[in-house]
């Protein structure tokens, strides 16, 4: 079965842009959410001075992005001082929340925020502390009574749950590297899962062990009541760096995503191309709902 994505033809969707100095060098890593017919886009972005920081964009059609001048989320604490990092964002009772890392001298952590505008964030500070730790999603609703929320404790997607939002435990790690395959260094959740009738698709990254990692997207199925069982996971990556924009830039050979989004009978699935331009491919819910099925 052909799992592959497209990529649409007018990618790259958005650059950095030379005359802003918060993203003149690179925009990249981006967490997309529909709401009331629109597309909401938070994206990572370094200027001149590569901090990272988050801009907001927003499109009618998923594809023409209108951006904002300034940044809407940027450090605020000593967890922050490097920057903030690859934004997933996740409806919960009806309240949106961002999980993203925190980059400082004294490591990467995740870190929780929610808004109701995209532009005024409340921010929660770190939730997993203690722990070098990043690649963090939310289930969009409880799973047997319990909030659920994918992270990375290297090389393995972990989940952790809780009653609350605020505190997190019972870390699990759900699946590791593959020896021998594309993703045999360590792998990380991309964008939060998509609750189908027969589990949830869960869209990763994997890393090759050489002597410059590629990275490559993946999905995974995993058990709709006990999101701890792997049900399937694709053997052949589904998209790779190809293009001259995905192997040459900021870090070379990267497709790095955070956000696949329910469109017109497609998942529209945005990612950060070489850690410099913000890219789209999809794919028709079909073939997915055929290969969730066999
Ligand atoms: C990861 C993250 C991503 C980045 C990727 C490739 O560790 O930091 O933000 O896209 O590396 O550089």
């Amino acid at each position: 079965m052909n799992l592959k994505l497209k990529r649409c033809l007018l990618n790259p969707l958005l650059s950095p842009k030379p005359h802003h100095l918060w993203e003149s060098r690179y925009v990249f890593n981006c967490a997309v959410i529909k709401r009331n017919g629109l597309f909401h886009m938070i994206y990572r972005a370094q200027g001149d001075d590569m901090v990272s920081r988050f801009g907001y964009a927003i499109s009618t059609d998923g594809i023409k992005f209108n951006r904002l001048e300034a940044p809407v989320y940027g450090p605020a604490s000593q967890w922050e001082l490097y920057g903030v990092e690859d934004p997933r964002l996740t409806e919960v009772d009806g309240k949106i929340y961002m999980l993203y890392t925190a980059y400082s001298p004294n490591g990467v952590r995740v870190s929780m925020a929610a808004t109701e505008d995209f532009i005024r964030w409340e921010r929660f500070g770190v939730v997993i502390p203690d722990v070098n730790n990043k690649d963090a999603a939310l289930f969009p609703e409880k799973v047997n009574g319990k909030y659920v929320m994918f992270h990375r404790i290297e090389p393995d997607i972990y989940l952790a749950f809780s009653d609350d939002l605020i505190h997190w435990d019972d870390f699990i790690s759900i699946a590791g590297p593959r020896e021998g395959y594309w993703d045999n260094k360590k792998i990380g959740v991309g964008a939060p899962p998509i609750k189908l009738d027969e589990g949830w698709l869960v869209l990763y990254h994997g890393v090759e062990n050489t002597a410059r990692p590629t990275y490559r997207l993946g999905f995974m199925l995993l058990d709709l009541n006990d999101p701890r069982k792997v049900l399937k996971r694709s053997e052949e990556p589904i998209l790779e760096p190809e293009m001259e924009w995905e192997i040459f830039g900021g870090v070379p050979n990267v497709v790095f995503s955070d956000a696949m989004v329910e469109h017109e009978g497609k998942y529209y699935i945005y990612y950060g191309a070489a850690d410099n331009h913000i890219a789209l491919a999809t794919i028709d819910k079909e073939v997915i709902l055929e290969w969730v099925k066999t």
